[in-house]
Parts: structure tokens; C-alpha cells; sequence
């Protein structure tokens, strides 16, 4: 009896997977006429969905993570992968992951219980748009303005969002809200799917779209023969006027990479990974130590990490920035007692030593301002590390991921050897970051690119190497430093190096990205 039920069930469930061509899939709950019974219908009409094994869709249940990719997956015709997890939707899921349409730290492949929780309408409209359509674009200043809670949207998924509203796929509801870290329904996330497959099979493939692209040839120059590095030669830096100066009085620019962030690549901040940098060039390296996101304050052993790899930077004469690297935790206040105690470690074992700059947080966000948040914090912790290390120059973000030069502007620290750091990414941010710095510049403030990248401000898509080619061209007539973001061989566009690429320098042409052989050939 029980096989028999079994076995039953097994036929049903068969059954209910296959669809007859051109036969609508009737689902009880479904109510004609609705606004979602067109969408529900054609993607089960297309074998993408299939329902529930008693026959019904439930349009009102939210839908999770595991249901959404599945559906897309089979609406876009990925082929499943194989995988040891025996989730329902591992194959899908594995398969979406590996396409990229989302990242690992979004859905941890090893957290097969977040594979049944809802997904967020930010991360259904990045899935749905990587998916369906990867080339669509919109941009910041035509739909920030139309998205009334903007301010609650991730700034992770802004590029993906401005490209659904601007595409059609996504819209907001009738008070203009996004609600990006809601759930979606069943039926409405159909609607999105299906209007999403809808512009996709209207692009058609047919154009082959004139992309405005990058130089193909990105030249790898050879190592040079002898490293020279920077803190032999430059000494102290210091701060005169909005110019990073050397010990004698000559003017500086620090260029080099970035690690990503160490809990994760640590190995790519290795003596001979920054050697290899070292030898197309670079005279400076940016040591990432995230706080949040599984960084230093749930690890606190992070900070031996960071500093074996500010010393590895010290044996190959570069100069090395510290960077608490504040991103989720977008509120630098929210974690100051850490910062003052961390820094007053680092400031004194590195008391005596010029190759070392402090970057006192990454890219405060999330609703922070200059005068409430950040200049309160950095008036907190700068004199801190002025007792130990009164020389060192130290780096000061601002809000907006330290885009937000212009808030500074009016209310400047009082402090000396202060450099402030504006943050790009070439796939977003244009003319009017760099007509900020020009103003910021204009106005006596010190800039330091402490972080840049070639792709998007996702960390993905592009490269965009005219931008980027344009973005240095204007640094480099300013006299400003720059950190490439970044050193690691993560499956992203802004990654150095392709994935599998050695944690060991030198590379082969081969082992680094599009956009590691054009950073290198700009050190
Ligand atoms: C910055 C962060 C950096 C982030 C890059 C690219 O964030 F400082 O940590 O790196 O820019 O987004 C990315 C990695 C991913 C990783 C992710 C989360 O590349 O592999 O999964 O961090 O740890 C920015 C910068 C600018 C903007 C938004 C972000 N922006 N952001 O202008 O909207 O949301 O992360």
C-alpha cells in the first residue's frame, strides 16, 4: 500500500512536471481574469512552473529563494548541475550561482535552509535582470529620484535596479516604494519573471547591441628589472595643501592594488602576491580588514591577518594602507569603542614605521551624514592614533560609500597629514564624482582614491576600461593615489585575476582578468 502510494505519487509528480505544448495549466486558485493569471499561465505554459503536487499555484504564499531561481532557471533554459546537496532545487541553484546571477555571499550554498526562505524583491529583481536581461541599463540620476524609499535600497543592487525600472520589469507600488527587502508573492513574482522574459524575447537577440567597447588590447608590460618600490625613496609622507609629498618635499602618487576582503582572500595578500604588484609598478597596497560580514568583529584573530599582511608589505617596500572596512555596518559609530581600540593596537606596533596609512572607515552608508556621524567618529579616533604614530597620514571616508566630498567640504577635521577618500567605480559613477573632486580639490581638500574598480559599483559587470582609462587619466593630472579594487581571483569583473589563478605572483598573462592587465599597466 505504501509503494503503491508512493509510487503514486512519484506518476503524479511526473505528470505535473510535464506540459502539454500549448496547453494552458488550469490551477484552481488561479482566478481568471486576475492581474496575475496571464503571466502564471504562460509560464507554466512554458514549463517553467508547475505548482504544488495537489494541483494548486497559491499565488498569495511567499515565494522563496529555491522557487524563484527554479522558475527562472527553467524559463531561461539552464541546465542543471550536479551537485551533492540533495535540496530539490540544488541543481538550479548551483547552476544560477555558477551563471552568476547571484553571489555566494547572497546565498550561501552550504546554508541549504536560507534555500527555503524568501527571497528579497532586491535580490529577485538582480536574479530576474542577470538572467533574462544581463545588458539592460538605467541610470542613477532618472530613477533615484522616482524610487521614494530609495534610501532603504542596497547599494549593491542599485545598477540592477535603475536597469529593471528603466526596462519595465520592475515598477514601484502606488506610493512609488521599491520595498527592497520585502518578500515577494508567487503571483508577483511571475509577473516580474514574466514580464522580464517578455523584454527578453522582444530584444530578441536580434541586435547584435553596438557596445561602445573597451581597447581589446590591454598591453602587459614586463616586470620592471629591479623593484624600486616607494617608502626607500619617499620616506614620511606628508600632506601639503591637497598633495601627498615624500619626505623631501617632492610630490607623490601611491598606485596599487587592494586586497579583497581577507577573511575571504586573505591568501592573495601574501609577500609574493604584493612582490608581483610590486614589479609592474605599484608602490602602495590597501589591506582590507572588513569589520562586518564575517570580519574582524566576530573574528577578532582578523586583525593578525591584517597585520602579517601589512608587514608582508613592509618587507617589499611599499607603502600599505590599514583600512577598517566598514560596508553592511554603514554607521562607523556603531562600532567606534572597536576602532579606537583596534587602531590604538595598530598605531602602536607600527608607531615607528612610515610606510603605514590609516583608513579609519571604508564607505560609511545607509542614511549617515559628515557632521552627525562620520566627523564625530574620526574626531574620536584620529587623536588616538596621533599619540602613538604622530607622523602617519590618515584617511577619512564620508557618506554614500565616500562619495560625499561635498558635505565634507563645509565642515573640514582640524587636523593635519588628513587625506579624504573618494571611491569609483567606472560602470557607475561619472563626470559629475569627478566634477565633485574637482570642487573638493578646489575648496583645499586632500583626495585619495583609496578604492576603485573597472566594473560596475557591484563589483561586477564591464569591464569598463575606457571609463576607467578616462577616471586615471583625470587622477593622474591631479596628482591623486589610487587602490584598484581588487587583488583576488573571485568569479567578478573587477577582480585582478581569473579564477584559480596562484595566491603567488607572478602571474601569466593567462591568470589575470581583463581588468588586472589593465590596472597593472596603469601602475
Ligand atoms: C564597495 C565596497 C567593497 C565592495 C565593492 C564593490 O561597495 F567597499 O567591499 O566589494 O565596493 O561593490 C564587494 C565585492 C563582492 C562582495 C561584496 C560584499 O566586490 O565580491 O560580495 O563587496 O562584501 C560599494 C561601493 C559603491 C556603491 C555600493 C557599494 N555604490 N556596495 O556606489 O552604490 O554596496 O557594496
Amino acid at each position: 500500500m505504501k509503494r503503491t502510494g508512493a509510487l503514486f505519487l512519484a506518476v503524479f509528480l511526473l505528470l505535473s512536471t510535464l506540459v502539454l505544448p500549448g496547453r494552458a495549466v488550469d490551477f484552481p486558485d488561479v482566478t481568471p481574469g486576475s492581474w496575475y493569471e496571464a503571466p502564471v499561465t504562460a509560464l507554466a505554459d512554458a514549463g517553467a512552473l508547475t505548482g504544488f503536487p495537489d494541483g494548486t499555484f497559491r499565488p498569495g504564499a511567499t515565494i522563496s529563494w529555491a522557487e524563484y531561481v527554479t522558475i527562472i532557471a527553467r524559463q531561461a533554459g539552464l541546465t542543471t548541475v550536479p551537485t551533492s546537496t540533495s535540496h530539490w532545487a540544488a541543481g538550479y541553484l548551483q547552476a544560477a550561482l555558477n551563471a552568476g546571477w547571484y553571489d555566494w555571499d547572497e546565498l550561501p550554498p552550504d546554508n541549504v535552509s536560507g534555500w527555503d526562505a524568501p527571497i528579497s524583491r532586491q535580490l529577485a529583481v538582480k536574479v530576474v535582470m542577470k538572467a533574462l536581461l544581463p545588458d539592460a541599463r538605467g541610470n542613477y540620476s532618472d530613477w533615484q529620484p522616482r524610487i521614494s524609499d530609495f534610501s532603504a535600497l542596497n547599494g549593491r543592487y542599485y545598477d540592477v535596479t535603475f536597469a529593471a525600472y528603466a526596462a519595465g520589469v520592475a515598477q514601484g507600488d502606488d506610493r512609488g516604494q521599491f520595498r527592497p527587502a520585502a518578500s515577494l508573492t508567487r503571483a508577483e513574482a511571475c509577473a516580474l519573471i514574466h514580464r522580464a522574459a517578455q523584454k527578453a524575447n522582444a530584444a530578441g537577440g536580434s541586435d547584435p547591441v553596438p557596445v561602445p567597447t573597451a581597447p581589446v588590447e590591454s598591453p602587459v608590460p614586463s616586470p620592471a628589472a629591479t623593484v624600486t618600490g616607494g617608502v626607500s625613496k619617499h620616506g614620511w609622507l606628508h600632506v601639503e595643501g591637497t598633495q601627498l609629498t615624500g619626505e623631501k618635499g617632492e610630490a607623490v602618487a601611491l598606485h596599487g592594488m587592494s586586497s579583497h576582503g581577507l577573511q575571504w582572500y586573505g591568501q592573495y595578500a601574501s609577500k609574493e602576491a604584493m612582490a608581483a604588484t610590486a614589479a609592474y609598478g605599484a608602490n602602495v597596497y590597501r589591506v582590507a580588514m572588513y569589520t562586518a560580514e564575517g570580519g574582524y568583529l566576530s573574528d577578532k584573530s582578523l586583525a593578525d591577518k591584517a597585520f602579517a599582511a601589512v608587514d608582508a608589505a613592509i618587507e617589499n617596500d611599499l607603502y600599505v594602507i590599514l583600512d577598517w572596512h566598514i560596508l553592511s555596518d554603514g554607521n562607523p559609530q556603531s562600532n567606534q569603542e572597536q576602532a579606537v581600540e583596534f587602531f590604538d593596537r595598530a598605531s602602536k606596533r607600527y608607531a615607528q614605521v612610515p610606510n603605514v596609512l590609516y583608513e579609519i572607515c571604508n564607505e560609511p552608508n545607509g542614511g549617515v551624514t559628515w557632521t552627525g556621524n562620520v566627523k564625530p567618529y574620526a574626531q574620536a579616533v584620529i587623536p588616538v592614533i596621533r599619540a602613538n604614530s604622530p607622523q602617519s597620514v590618515i584617511l577619512v571616508g564620508s557618506p554614500t560609500w565616500s562619495q560625499d566630498l561635498h558635505q565634507v567640504q563645509k565642515s573640514p577635521l582640524d587636523f593635519g597629514n588628513v587625506m579624504y577618500t573618494l571611491h569609483f567605480y567606472a560602470g557607475t559613477h561619472g563626470q559629475w564624482l569627478r566634477d565633485r573632486v574637482d570642487a573638493a580639490l578646489k575648496a583645499g581638500l586632500p583626495v585619495f582614491v583609496s578604492e576603485w574598480g573597472t566594473s560596475r559599483a557591484d563589483g561586477s559587470g564591464g569591464v569598463f576600461l575606457t571609463e576607467s582609462a578616462q577616471w586615471l587619466d583625470f587622477l593622474d593630472s591631479r596628482g591623486i593615489s589610487w587602490c584598484n579594487w581588487s587583488l583576488c581571483d573571485k568569479g567578478e569583473t573587477s577582480a585582478a585575476l581569473r579564477p584559480g589563478a596562484p595566491s603567488s605572483g607572478p602571474w601569466s598573462e593567462e591568470q589575470l582578468s581583463e581588468s588586472g592587465k589593465f590596472v597593472f599597466s596603469r601602475f
